[in-house]
């Protein structure tokens, strides 16, 4: 899906601000009829959540409303007119006056409406935007609603991060010719000095098409003419890590010599390959150091926010970072946008995050009920699952930094039912990009002795909280099973293995001689612990600490006011961990460090079960 942007033969009205806002109203049943009766405004881009005191507004189940009026350019006439919502989270209906134009479900992928036969060059119309919160067992991620005994709806959800909603990022407005390009793929190799540039263009009717390749002076560098094809450049300039470089794709409809569409996507030269139990980026192994982030921050909760973008990519420089994960959901498009253009690494995740039910069940794992059933998560969730990949990887697919798909977040991927669940989206997935590895993020409880899935997929990623969830504060111990664990699965299944997730809560300014859980020593202490064994480990490929932030989570006795678990708090200070981490990674600038086999422990401390999970699955 082409993201919106002004060329030649388009235009493009950014529709943010503040619009007129109301939680959903008994009295009033069709709000979009007539003006939103309602003192309230909210910002868009911005979650709605954290912006009025109301405790009903914050924890509203359901449908809100957003209105506006839009004027349409009056130059537009004999252009398709087109509404794009960048996202509406989790679902959005949008009335153009008194019609539904456009319905759309999953909060974090775009969704646009062609308005042209409901409104007029030069004329307003009112723009009005539902969007509902609501999690069931058919979406993705799931949750489920709940009645209290006073007649209040609650939502409660399997994922830790707050469920913030509402237009958290950009509402536009964009004009088109009628015959017009509608998606671009390019997929690049290389040989020897020379970038190979596949692309394929899809257009609304059949007719000539142009491309031209420009280098980032502008310069022409390669040229072709069909539908599909090749272009060739010579002494081509790669898209590193760490080291950007972008070409653009001037992608032309023709009539004769007329250019009747036009459209310019950038993209990187590069190829991304996973060979025996190394990650390669150009043919070069590739160690990712980096964090999981989330979109999250004060007040706006998920809305986007350019200033964040900016001073977020700045602490990744910082601390040396190469690479984060989109964790657990896929991001804003203006982020991987910028990381295209500063040469960072991203891991894209869809937002399957809580398709477990074992979590319900403590540290032993072992839910109320199995995950995947008729009655749990089903073939209609799978589906929905299904439609999240669909549109990830179309919106995606074209982004240099994008080096991997990882498909969910910590399933029940131990649980009779996984293989079942997960094997046709693998599938799917590979269909619908066959250039890029898959992974997905491995939960404590799935382990290389019952995990049904790893084998399906290219790279392991292993979240685990050894010194943290369990053997808290005991360092020593953990730092045994955390070696015995990774060594199980580089065993078990021969793959790159790479740490997705391992961290442990801080406050800041908390401090102690001893390993203090909580301390900011302590942090230091885990991440070092961790390392060790890392470093250990020859198919080792990577480290992403929990989190590159504190976040916002839903009220639970082991948060306070959030999870704690960031390196930076939430407002971007540094804790005394991303010291520790920044000596390291900038130290390691980009490579592995070298692998130190001396401390392999015996086949028994690989296969000895961890105490606090014993019984699990
Ligand atoms: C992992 C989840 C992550 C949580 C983290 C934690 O993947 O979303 O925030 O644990 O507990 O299980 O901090």
């Amino acid at each position: 899906m082409l993201k919106p942007r002004p060329t030649l033969t388009r235009e493009l009205v950014n529709l943010d601000g503040l619009w007129r806002f109301a939680i959903e109203d008994a009295n009033v049943p069709r709000p979009w009829t007539g003006a939103l009766e309602t003192r309230l405004e909210a910002p868009v881009p911005s979650s709605y959540n954290d912006l009025y005191t109301d405790p009903e507004i914050r924890n509203h189940v359901g449908w809100v409303w957003y209105q506006r009026t839009v004027r349409v350019p009056r130059g537009w006439a004999g252009e398709r007119v087109i509404l794009r919502l960048d996202a509406a989270t989790h679902e959005g209906k949008v009335y153009v006056d008194d019609v539904l134009v456009a319905r759309h479900v999953g909060g974090y992928t775009p969704f646009e409406a062609d308005i042209t036969d409901h409104v007029s060059p030069g004329a307003e119309f009112r723009l009005t935007v539902g969007v509902s919160n609501e999690l069931t067992s058919t979406t993705i991620p799931p949750g489920s609603i709940s009645v209290t005994q006073d007649g209040r709806r609650q939502q409660t959800y399997l994922h830790d991060f707050y469920n913030y909603a509402g237009l958290a990022r950009s509402v536009w407005l964009y004009s088109k010719p009628e015959r017009h390009i509608s998606d671009i793929t390019i997929v690049t190799g290389v040989i020897g000095q020379t970038g190979v540039v596949d692309y394929s263009v899809a257009a609304s009717h059949e007719t000539t098409v142009r491309v031209r390749a420009l280098d980032a002076t502008g310069c022409e560098v390669a040229t072709a003419e069909g539908s599909n094809g090749t272009l060739s450049i010579e002494a081509v300039t790669l898209w590193q890590p760490g080291a950007a470089y972008l070409y653009d794709l001037v992608v032309e409809l023709l009539d004769g010599e007329e250019v009747i569409d036009s459209y310019t996507e950038p993209f990187g030269v590069r190829t991304v390959e996973v060979r025996g139990t190394q990650f390669l980026i150009n043919g070069k192994p590739f160690y990712f150091t980096g964090f999981g982030k989330h979109e999250d921050t004060a007040v706006r909760g998920k809305g986007h926010d350019n200033a964040y973008l900016v001073h977020d990519f700045q602490l990744l420089e910082w601390a040396g970072a190469n690479s984060f994960r989109t964790s657990h959901y896929p991001y804003a498009e203006e982020v991987l946008e910028f990381a295209d253009r500063n040469g960072i690494v991203v891991v894209d995740e869809t937002a399957a995050v809580g398709l477990n039910l074992g979590v319900q069940g403590g540290l032993t794992g072992i839910g109320p009920k199995p995950t995947f059933s008729p009655e749990t998560f089903n073939h209609e969730t799978q589906a929905a699952h299904a439609q999240h990949l669909r549109e990830l990887i179309a919106r995606d697919k074209n982004h240099p930094s994008v080096v991997m798909w990882s498909i969910a977040n910590e399933p029940a991927s131990n649980e009779e039912g996984a293989r079942e669940y997960f094997e046709p989206l693998v599938q799917l997935a590979r269909e619908l990009d066959p250039t890029r590895p898959l992974t997905y993020a491995a939960v404590m409880f799935a382990t290389f002795q019952n995990d049904k899935i790893a084998d399906l997929f290219d790279v392991l990623s292993i979240n685990r909280y050894y010194g943290w969830y369990v053997f808290t504060g005991d360092l020593a111990t953990a730092e045994q099973y955390l070696e015995g664990d990774l060594r199980g699965w580089v065993q078990a299944f021969g793959k790159p293995i790479m740490m997705s997730e391992y961290g442990a809560d801080t406050m800041p300014g908390q401090h102690s001689v001893w390993d203090m859980p909580w301390s900011e020593e302590y942090q230091q202490s885990y991440l070092d612990m961790n390392h060790r064994v890392f470093d250990r480990i020859e198919a080792f490929i990577g480290e992403h600490v929990w989190n590159f932030a504190d976040f916002q989570t839903s009220n639970g006795i082991h948060r306070v006011d959030g999870n704690r678990k960031g390196v930076f708090t939430r407002d971007r200070k540094p804790k005394s961990a991303a010291h520790t981490l920044r000596a390291r990674w900038t130290g390691l600038n980009g490579s592995k460090p070298s692998a130190n086999e001396t401390a392999i422990p015996d086949e028994e401390t690989k296969t000895r079960p961890v105490p606090a999970l014993e019984g699990a699955k």
